[in-house]
Order: C-alpha cells, then structure tokens, then sequence
C-alpha cells in the first residue's frame, strides 16, 4: 500500500563534501514517510542564500530544519537566528579536529537560540528527532515511529537470539566471574572516590 508523504523537513548541507553523511537524514526520512527538502548552503560561503533559504522555508510548509555542516559550524545558529521553527543540528567529522570543534559550535548556543545537536555524524538520528517533532502533529508519523522501533527491536533481538545459539556471546562460568570483576574494576576507576584512594596511597 502507498503511503502519503506528510510533514516537510528542510535539510541543510554546509558543503557538497557532506553529502555522503547527510543523505542519511533524508534515507530515514524517506523511510518514515515524511517529505523533505535537501540543499548545499554554506552560513560563511553563501551567507545571503543561507538566510533566503530560512526566510521562505516556512512559507513553502517546511516544519522542522535539520543543519549539517563540519568545521567552525556556524550554520544551525544562523538558520535558528533567522526562523523560530525548531532546528536540529548535525555537528560532521570533517577537518584536523575530528568534529569536535563543530560539535562545539553547533551545541553552545546562547539563551533563546536553541539548536537541538545530536551525536557527530548523527544524521540518521536527527531524521528521527524531526520526526518524533512532527509526531506531535501527524499521527501518521507518530504510528510509523512505533512501527520502526519495534521493527528495530525484533531485529536485534533476533540477531542476538542467533549470536547465543552460536555460543558467541553467552559468557560461561568462567568468563562470567571474568566480566563481573571487570565491571567491578571500571566503577572503582569511574569513582572519585576510588580515584581520591587511589591519589593518597600513592
Ligand atoms: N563549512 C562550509 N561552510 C562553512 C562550514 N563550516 C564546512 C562544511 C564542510 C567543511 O566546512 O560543512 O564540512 C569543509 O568544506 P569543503 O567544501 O571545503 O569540503
């Protein structure tokens, strides 16, 4: 049966070289049946397009903007300074620092100007944050969300199910002491007061 495409989510690119990453925020919207939009718009390369953009998005239905982009990541904080849609922002990996530096700039937003930042490279899940958003309108949505989580579940239970029938992954005995004292050792690592301990017998 033939679904209808509702909602519309804008998706922005801050460079060709993004695509690869943020066609996965349009590959799971597509998966959830909701309409979007894609487009290559730089805040520092093409500043007065990025703005256009943002201004006439709402007027065309666009009802959530999700904005990718690696580097200084100026680009969520300027769509969200021009529109009072919600923006989700996808900090990328590219340059020398790995993302961390876009991840910053995407997440420190000042008060008033959110910018919701999911994980680096995160796009596929920014595509179903817009959507758990739009749930608030569309039922349609709401139920096709339902749909994939408990799609998702039976898939990894059944991956699992067949790793323990292999005898992958069920620790024996002798493994299972093995892990416990493992965990034991990493929450006394994670401790402050393992770690204060540990300073004063030094
Ligand atoms: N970028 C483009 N304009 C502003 C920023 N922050 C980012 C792109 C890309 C990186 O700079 O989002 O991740 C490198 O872009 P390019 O075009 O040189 O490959």
């Amino acid at each position: 049966m033939k679904r209808t495409a509702v909602g519309r989510v804008g998706i922005l690119a801050g460079s060709q070289s993004d695509l690869e990453i943020v066609r996965k925020a349009r590959d799971a919207l597509g998966e959830l049946g909701i309409s979007c939009e894609l487009r290559v718009l730089s805040a520092h390369r093409s500043p007065d397009l990025t703005v256009k953009y943002v201004q006439s998005a709402e007027a065309r239905g666009v009802e959530v903007i999700v904005a990718c982009a690696g580097m200084a990541n100026h680009l969520a904080g300027t769509v969200a300074a021009h529109t009072r849609l919600p923006v989700i922002g996808v900090p990328l990996a590219s340059g020398a620092l790995g993302g961390l530096d876009s991840l910053l700039s995407t997440v420190q937003m000042p008060p008033g100007v959110p910018v919701a930042t999911v994980s680096v490279d995160g796009a596929r899940n920014a595509a179903f944050l817009a959507a758990r958003i739009l749930g608030i309108k569309y039922a349609a949505v709401r139920a096709r969300l339902e749909a994939a989580a408990r799609a998702d579940r039976r898939r990894y239970e059944e991956e699992v199910g067949a790793a323990l029938e292999e005898g992958e992954s069920r620790p024996g005995p002798a493994r299972a002491t093995h892990a416990r004292s493992e965990a034991r050792q990493q929450t006394r690592l994670r401790s402050p007061v393992g770690s204060a301990r540990r300073r004063r017998a030094r």
